[in-house]
């Protein structure tokens, strides 16, 4: 068993996190504040999103210099106060690292634009096609052309995602140099986790060429190359340590990369995030439509990753939300009838599963979406690009509204609801996005029903350091095609599980194996406990598990 199979961690976006100065933004001292908090739920690791200098055109993903922090954050020394501490109340804390580009600000971009060649090749520049267009088609993550003019020399470099955000030409070995001293220098300081954002990006070809599809995506993700990237980058920093704990961010991956990701014996990545189960709501494949989830779809992924995953020893991080996702408890469930069964049959579903659960700040009291009225309400600038986008493709105000409302990445970047009181005891200014209105019954402080739900996720943070057939047993789906119901099996030499979760707002029956009919326990449920029988019926967002000794 790996070291890190039996821990949970915890995602804690600084922004949004606990501002302790009064500027409407979350700092580094803020998190501090909050140790004994994640200490309290139980929580192993805590996950920080980029605080590095930045001009936070993508809140922080643009970084301008790695080795730093932002003053909006705080200072180096708030970070290694933040890191002594964590250390002290038994948690690490895991830095998100941004290799695949970095900020127009960045020095070595400037550098580059002034004109000096060293850092130009940093970059992945390149001329126009002979009749003046691109130097291919591909298409932003963000929209609009991946290229963008190279000042005034006639060229162009590449970003996948915003303008401000270039590509960084890993093929140049002083490139993969000055990765590996970013690492180094975190690693020095006592950080034991990295989360590799779109790590499967950094391998671009040579020679770029038109995609067929007229996107891109199949000629830069997963190529043979990222692989060499990550396997090198491993051995000459994070592989030498025994403790660390590394995540690879895989924009649509497959399984059988991110088997190669992160199978111990390739010396790549202890983990990979897969988002195909996040995408069961997107109409046609596209973002920026209202479906409800596909439920098959949602298990046949879930399967599929599970079961693939096992079979060649990779590991995958569990996990609904992110600083990228709409809320799961919107999108998954019914918030206003069922908050309670559907927080807590959501979290059970993944916690119970083969991997490393992460949960998202705010995920442990039952937060949700902020449902905004206005569109100036949004911030984010994927949610900006989309709704320019939108509209020049003729969509009213309204509609923009409400697609953006279930999708905006700010759904989950809403500040962290701490208490009943203003602001919803996040900030004592003005918070840099709106508190969603339901902080006053959603709230750490005096929320019943989040301190319900928080109880419930500290139950299933311990049911994976006691019982060995949760943190690294097998793992098996049974009646699979069940209209409402995800039920599956864990199984060590010990103990077997049966998890049975209903995904939706009406009584379901499940009916019970045989073999588990008798000698089988109660081990975790999100209504009373009760004993297993034949034909099981299950409550509305019911969630239940039982145990067998073998
Ligand atoms: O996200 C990678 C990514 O693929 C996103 O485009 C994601 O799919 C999208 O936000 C969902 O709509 C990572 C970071 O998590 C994200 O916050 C950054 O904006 C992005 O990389 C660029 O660094």
């Amino acid at each position: 068993m790996e070291k890190f199979h039996d821990k949970v961690i915890y995602q804690a976006y600084p922004k949004s996190f606990k501002d302790t100065t009064g500027n409407g933004m979350g700092d580094l001292n803020g998190v501090r504040e909050k140790l004994p908090y994640l200490a309290d739920l139980g929580v192993d690791m805590i996950w920080l999103n980029p605080f590095y200098q930045s001009p936070q055109n993508d809140n922080g993903y643009d970084v301008a210099d790695y080795c730093s922090v932002d003053p909006m954050f705080g200072t180096m020394e708030d970070f290694d106060d933040l890191l002594a501490e964590a250390k002290k109340r038994g948690m690490d804390l895991m830095l998100d690292m941004v290799l695949n580009h970095t900020s127009t600000a960045h020095e070595w971009f400037q550098k580059a634009l002034a004109g000096e060649k060293k850092y130009q090749d940093y970059y992945i520049l390149r001329e126009p096609k002979e009749d003046g267009s691109y130097p291919t088609n591909w298409v932003s993550k963000f929209g609009g052309p991946a290229w963008a003019p190279f000042a005034d020399t006639g060229k162009y470099y590449l970003h996948l995602f915003d303008e401000t955000q270039a590509d960084l030409n890993w093929r140049n070995p002083e490139v993969r140099e000055e990765m590996v001293k970013v690492v180094k220098f975190w690693l020095e300081k006592g950080v034991k986790g990295f989360r590799f954002d779109v790590i499967n990006l950094i391998g671009k070809d040579e020679e770029l060429i038109d995609a067929t599809d007229g996107v891109g995506k199949y000629l830069y993700t997963d190529r043979p190359i990222a692989h060499e990237f990550i396997r090198e980058l491993n051995e000459k920093t994070y592989g030498q340590y025994d403790d660390i704990i590394t995540v690879g961010e895989m924009s649509s991956t497959t399984v059988e990369n991110g088997i190669k990701y992160s199978n111990p014996e390739q010396n790549e990545l202890s983990m990979i995030f897969s988002f195909h189960h996040l995408k069961v709501d997107y109409k046609d494949g596209e973002k920026w439509t209202i479906m409800p989830f596909d439920f098959q779809e949602l298990k046949k992924i879930l399967d599929e990753w599970q079961a693939g995953m096992s079979d060649g020893n990779g590991w995958n991080a569990l996990f609904w939300n992110n600083h990228d996702q709409p809320r799961s408890n919107s999108r998954f469930g019914d918030p206003k009838n069922y908050p309670f069964e559907t927080a807590t049959m959501l979290a059970q579903t993944i916690h119970l599963l083969r991997g490393t659960p992460y949960i998202y700040q705010g995920e442990e009291i039952g937060m949700t979406n902020p449902n905004y009225e206005n569109i100036s309400d949004y911030v984010d600038i994927e949610t900006k690009n989309a709704y320019r986008e939108l509209k020049e493709n003729g969509w009213d105000e309204k509609e923009i509204l409400e697609v953006i409302r279930e999708k905006s990445r700010d759904n989950s970047r809403t500040p962290m609801q701490w208490a009943e009181s203003e602001h919803a005891g996040f900030t004592t200014g003005e918070p840099w996005l709106k508190v969603p209105e339901n902080y006053r019954t959603i709230n750490v402080k005096s929320g019943k029903l989040s301190n319900e739900i928080r109880d419930y996720y500290k139950q299933l943070i311990q049911l994976r350091k006691e019982y060995a057939v949760i943190s690294r047993g097998t793992y098996r789906a049974i009646q699979l095609d069940h209209a409402s119901i995800y039920a599956y099996l864990r199984e060590d030499e010990r103990h077997e599980v049966l998890v049975v979760n209903n995904f939706y707002g009406k009584i379901a029956l499940f009916e019970v194996p045989e073999e588990w009919l008798q000698g089988a326990s109660h081990l975790i449920g999100n209504h009373p406990e009760r004993n297993l029988e034949k034909s099981l019926e299950l409550q509305p967002y019911e969630t239940i598990a039982f145990v067998k000794k073998k």
